[in-house]
């Protein structure tokens, strides 16, 4: 008789959020990807277009798109300025509006930015532990304000898709800048 094939889950590292195991896909975002996103392009220049910015982890056990399935991820973000901008994420809607997601913090300090769709900004302090209900119809991006890494861990619906084409066009309607040393939320002009 043939033996059960034995399956490798796979497995969250608690002190980092690291994903390991089989089927981990990983993302790559650098300064060069994030033209556009910051408002002091000239700021922008003078960082290496190499240098990484954040990173995703993401475990997808059914195909994109799949109703009723979820997908888990870890994104860590570098600290570092642009500017009085913090280091952060491009920043999306789910394509499918309704959907929500889990963002729970697992190292660093940093702050989640969210928009609805009538482009009010909020945001939430992110420190070790804090678990982030992001409601469907809300933009979110996360910034690291600390001075080390930034990670969370993410879950959300395999059928949420992203729509990255919005914020990328009309971007949020407040940045979080670096205020005389503190984290606020400034209005765009
Ligand atoms: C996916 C979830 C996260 C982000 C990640 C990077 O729905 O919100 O895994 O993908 O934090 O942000 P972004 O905006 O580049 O996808
Ligand atoms: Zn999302």
């Amino acid at each position: 008789m043939t033996p059960p094939a034995i399956v490798l889950l796979p497995h969250v590292d608690f002190d980092t959020g690291t994903l390991r195991g089989s089927g981990i896909e990983t993302a790559v975002r650098t300064i060069a990807d994030l033209k556009g996103i910051f408002r002091d392009a000239r700021a922008l220049e003078t960082l290496d277009p190499k240098a990484v910015v954040y990173r995703v982890e993401a475990y997808a056990p059914v195909a994109e798109g799949t109703e009723g399935g979820l997908f888990w991820g870890a994104t860590f973000i570098e600290p570092g300025m642009v500017g009085d901008e913090y280091f952060m994420t491009k920043g999306h809607f789910h394509a499918r509006r309704n959907r929500g997601e889990y963002y729970v913090t697992v190292a660093g300090e940093g702050a989640l930015i969210l928009m609805d769709e009538a482009r009010q900004t909020r945001f939430e302090a992110m420190s070790p532990g804090s678990v982030h209900y992001i409601p469907g119809h809300t933009a979110h991006r996360t910034a690291n304000t600390g001075n080390a890494v930034l990670s969370f861990v993410a879950c959300w619906p395999s059928d949420a898709g992203h729509d990255y084409e919005t914020i990328a066009a009309r971007g949020f309607s407040a940045r979080l800048r670096n205020v005389a040393g503190v984290p606020a939320l400034v209005e765009e002009a």
